[in-house]
């Protein structure tokens, strides 16, 4: 499990969550103590910078750190995509600049091929100062440039030969373009929107047959794979192709450690070239780290920061499944969200999946950016927080409008311990920064209060799965209609239609990759989330307690209920991924593979049929599948009521115990 460490071991573990750029990495940085200048580990930016799961684990002993990377064909498959969206913004005319931040920067995976390869504007510079500036002025520091000045010239023209490789791709589409363009009878330069989506499928479709595209790919990745050579192969663990899967390190000494890790985290931009950061899909440490404001024992603490919440349309959009699984695992999770724009879409979305999952009792929240919040009437520091609060109360209302009553009274609760005002935190919290030190060492008292184990539940809440198929209409008919929606096929929804390159890129991903989302198109995550909302309410309205009726805003009585709603969540996972992707695969395969005109359209109604096969509407769509998926969600609800200590209707907990026992 994540932590590395069993339950009840008195650690206690944080699941940091948030928006991009809200400060998560920053608190996490106070709460193991190390230096905002002179170690800057974990890395933090303006920019989107935490890419990999970072754990962190405060132990007595040497500092260790295991370091996993992302396997070569996704690598590959980001390259293919950087490649082609060069491709694509050269011969729509961009101009250079534009088409080499394409490349070296992945739209939407956060793949940063520049860390890896250099920077071409950085290296034609002598004198790169001026350029860092405009990059990212924190990645400036302590940290030592380990690249010599016959290195910058070899990645320099590594680069150049790659973008002229481009180029000449570019030229060879281009060419081929006007002739299809002639024949469709499409201008270019002038065609209607649609047409541009047919010839940029004509584009890529040719591309996949073009044996320079695939040999550049495959020489930039070799080019990659060398990157790896930096590490000490001793502590290296490889697939059977030779690529790295793992690497583990292991010192007492703190300033060799840390240099080291930070080559895995680093966005130092003087060693652009031969950063590892974007290969890496999860670092864990541990080691004595501690807060130098914590003046007693090192409090025993697992911190799982991860990767931020970004593209976020609206508060109903779905949380990426590698956040929302971790929620089991945690014992608090703190929502770190800038006080100054507090509580945008990212941060609701996150209270709506905390309440409807049962997780809400583990909220903690961190404002950090306190030191920004100014206004005219927001006078002294009581102004300021109650400004904060306000935006808080009035989420937890909206969400009480469609979660129901208890689920605001229990956000309400929250306040005031549950919410902690940071102020500066980007920075060494000096002895004068009273307030925010006070604070920070609330937060740490709060944090550890979590793992204080609750007693067995008192009441057992009754209910009758018999009375599901309304939330399981509701839930399923949502997700079609948003999906329709996203497909351009006509919906109710209101949802925009997406572009067809990430619709196509989605389905590569779960077909060949078994992943489960693209970018913000998450069908495994609405279907969970869907169903989610819909049963929590049906769990939040039992037929009878037993043995008797809790009173109506008690914490006993969400207790219990959350407690089956944890139970619920978790199954759906498990529930969702393998309807939606695992029993698909091949189907998934198969939309992704259509090539030529129309295939769009063809892969959207590939994708319907899928997603009705996956999540049938029950009595809706005639035929045993409806049932049998009615079925499967009937079952995995009565199980959750009996493991979350409820009862069904006409069933005896006594007789299930002594059947268990014996
Ligand atoms: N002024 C101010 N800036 C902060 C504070 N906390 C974080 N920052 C800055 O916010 C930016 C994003 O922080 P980061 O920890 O990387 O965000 P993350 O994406 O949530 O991990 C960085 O530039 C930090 O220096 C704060 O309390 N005050
Ligand atoms: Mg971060």
């Amino acid at each position: 499990m994540p932590g590395g460490k069993d339950a009840n071991d008195g650690y206690a573990r944080v699941q940091f969550v948030g928006t991009t750029g809200a400060g998560k990495t920053t608190v996490l940085r106070q709460l193991i103590g190390t230096d905002p200048n002179k170690e800057r580990f974990p890395s933090i930016s303006a920019a989107k910078t935490t890419i990999c799961d970072i754990e962190v684990i405060l132990q007595e002993g040497n500092f260790s750190g295991v370091v996993t990377f992302i396997p070569r064909a996704r690598i590959r498959q980001y390259i293919a995509e950087c490649v082609l969206a060069a491709i694509t913004s050269s011969i729509e005319g961009m101009v250079e600049r534009d088409v080499i931040r394409k490349f070296l920067e992945h739209s939407e995976q956060r793949f940063r091929l520049s860390y890896i390869l250099g920077n071409p504007l950085l290296l034609r510079e002598s004198d790169n100062a001026e350029l860092l500036d405009e990059e990212d002025e924190e990645v400036q520091g302590e940290e030592e440039s380990l690249i010599s000045q016959e290195e910058r010239d070899d990645l320099l023209a590594a680069l150049e030969k790659y973008l002229a490789q481009i180029a000449e791709l570019a030229k060879v589409s281009h060419a081929h373009l006007a002739q299809a363009a002639a024949e469709l009878d499409i201008e270019l330069g002038k065609a209607s929107k649609q047409d541009r989506d047919i010839l940029q499928e004509l584009v890529e479709d040719q591309l996949a047959e073009d044996d320079h595209f695939h040999s550049l790919i495959d020489a930039i990745l070799d080019d990659v794979e060398l990157r790896f050579s930096y590490l000490n192969d001793s502590e290296l663990e490889c697939s059977r192709d030779g690529w790295p899967i793992k690497w583990s390190f292991s010192t007492s000494d703190r300033d060799q450690f840390i240099r080291t890790i930070n080559r895995f985290s680093s966005n130092y931009a003087p060693n652009y070239g031969r950063l590892l950061t974007p290969l890496v899909e999860g670092i864990r440490v541990a080691g004595p780290f501690a807060p130098e404001w914590w003046e007693t024992e090192s409090p025993r603490l697992v911190l799982m920061d991860g990767q931020g919440i970004g593209h976020i349309a609206d508060s109903s959009s779905s949380l990426s499944t590698s956040v929302t699984r971790r929620f089991k695992f945690a014992d608090a999770i703190m929502l770190v969200d800038n006080a100054a724009q507090p509580m945008q879409a990212a941060p609701c979305a996150v209270l709506q999946s905390l309440v409807a999952s049962g997780h809400e009792s583990k909220l903690v929240l961190a404002f950090t950016h306190f030191d920004e919040v100014k206004g005219d009437n927001l006078i002294g520091t009581a102004a300021r927080k109650d400004h904060i609060v306000g935006s808080f109360d009035n989420a937890a209302r909206a969400i009480g409008k469609s979660f129901g009553r208890e689920s605001e009274l229990s956000l309400l609760r929250l306040n005031p311990d549950r919410i902690v005002f940071l102020s500066n935190v980007q920075k060494r919290v000096e002895a004068k920064a009273r307030f925010t030190l006070f604070e920070l060492n609330r937060l740490i008292d709060v944090i550890m209060s979590t793992i204080t184990p609750v007693g067995p539940v008192q009441y057992r809440p009754i209910y009758d799965v018999a009375n599901l198929v309304l939330a399981v209409q509701k839930a399923t008919q949502e997700f079609h209609d948003r999906w329709r929606g996203i497909l351009g096929m006509g919906s109710r929804s209101g949802v925009a239609p997406e572009h067809w390159t990430r619709i196509k890129a989605l389905t590569r991903r779960l077909g060949n990759f078994q992943i489960d989302e693209y970018d913000a198109l998450r069908p495994v995550a609405d279907l969970i989330r869907l169903l989610q909302t819909q049963i929590s309410q049906f769990l939040n309205s039992p037929l009878s307690w037993s043995p008797e009726i809790p009173s109506d805003d008690s914490e006993d009585r969400q207790v219990a209920i959350d407690t089956i709603k944890k139970e619920v969540f978790d199954r759906l996972h498990e529930l969702s991924r393998t309807r939606v992707l695992e029993e698909k695969v091949s189907g998934w395969v198969e939309a992704y593979e259509h090539r030529g005109t129309g295939s769009t359209r063809i892969r959207a109604r590939d994708m319907v049929r899928l997603y009705e096969e996956a999540a049938p509407i029950p009595n809706e769509m005639p035929g045993p599948d409806a049932n049998e998926f009615l079925f499967e969600l009937r079952e995995l609800i009565a199980q959750s009521v009996i493991e979350g200590g409820g009862e069904l209707l006409g069933w005896s907990r006594t007789n299930y115990e002594s059947v268990i026992e014996s």
